[in-house]
């Protein structure tokens, strides 16, 4: 099924100067970005995008370092766009992270911020609910 989904290059991956090139991968992959835009989350937007985790130890920290900085918002669509693509991100972890994906490849030394937060450069949706929720955050 042709599926939307949300792509954020986080903070991590703006300040590194990751967003060509992790776009690039994307795109290889033969999915597309539709639209995209850079914009810094407030406080509101990062609430509602980390909304499931509520209640979790780390969210304070979570919503804290999502709005830390610059994001690249991006719409991917494609055939299974939303598993292909969180496919391509990789495990949330970055240290277990399979070579081949973007946080397996593009990790950085030291993988947790100074809150405790793992900084693993991007988002993707988890689900075509997650996918309808989150991409009216960025895009109206
Ligand atoms: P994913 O981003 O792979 O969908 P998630 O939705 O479970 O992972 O968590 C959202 C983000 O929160 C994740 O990208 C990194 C951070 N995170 C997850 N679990 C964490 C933990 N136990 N400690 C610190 N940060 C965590
Ligand atoms: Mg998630």
């Amino acid at each position: 099924m042709a599926e939307k989904t949300l792509l954020l290059i986080k903070p991590d991956g703006v300040a590194r100067g990751l967003i060509d090139t992790i776009i690039k991968r994307v795109e290889a992959a033969g999915l597309k970005v539709e639209t995209k835009k850079q914009i810094t989350l407030t406080g509101e937007q990062a609430a509602e995008l980390y909304r499931p985790h509520l209640g979790k130890q780390f969210y304070p920290g979570l919503v804290k370092f999502i709005s830390s900085g610059p994001v690249m918002a991006c719409i991917v669509s494609g055939e299974q766009a939303i598993s292909r693509l969180r496919a391509l991100m990789g495990d949330t972890d970055p240290l277990a992270a399979e070579r081949g994906t973007i946080r397996g490849d593009l990790k950085e030394m030291a993988v947790i911020n100074e809150d405790g937060i793992i900084k693993n450069l991007v988002h993707g949706s988890d689900s075509l609910e997650s996918a309808a929720r989150e991409m009216p955050i960025f895009f109206k």
